[in-house]
């Protein structure tokens, strides 16, 4: 069994978050610590810990995140465009052992990242 974490509490209503959309295949919230005016997180309810332990049977999953992400988009007014983040492991910079899409918006991003 997977270690706990706190997407997971959040997808068991175990703890609060501000919920902008939920479907039987994944939860999006707002980021406690939004880097932009807009800051959602996408996470799927099934336990992938990171980007690294995706298999070709999540390929739908996946693929559903990313329709959600960019009706979430339309729906939170990010007509001038948005970024998706994917940290994945230490490098990444992960810090939740969750995997989980970054949906941000609401102002211009420069690259490359930090
Ligand atoms: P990452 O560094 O990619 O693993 O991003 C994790 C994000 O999760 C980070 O931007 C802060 C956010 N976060 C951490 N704990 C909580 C929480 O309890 N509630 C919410 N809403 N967001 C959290």
């Amino acid at each position: 069994m997977p270690a706990d974490n706190i997407f997971l509490k959040i997808i068991r209503k175990e703890i609060p978050a501000k919920v902008v959309y939920e479907d039987d295949q994944c939860l999006a919230f707002h980021d406690v610590g939004p880097k932009a005016p807009v800051h959602v997180l996408i996470i799927p309810k099934k336990v992938i810990p990171t980007h690294a332990d995706i298999t070709e049977e999540d390929a739908p999953l996946i693929g559903h995140l990313h329709v959600v992400a960019a009706k979430l988009a339309a729906q939170l007014g990010l007509t001038d465009g948005y970024r998706l983040v994917i940290n994945s492991g230490p490098h990444g910079g992960q810090t939740v052992p969750h995997l989980h899409i970054h949906l941000m918006g609401g102002r211009h991003f420069t690259w490359p990242p930090g």
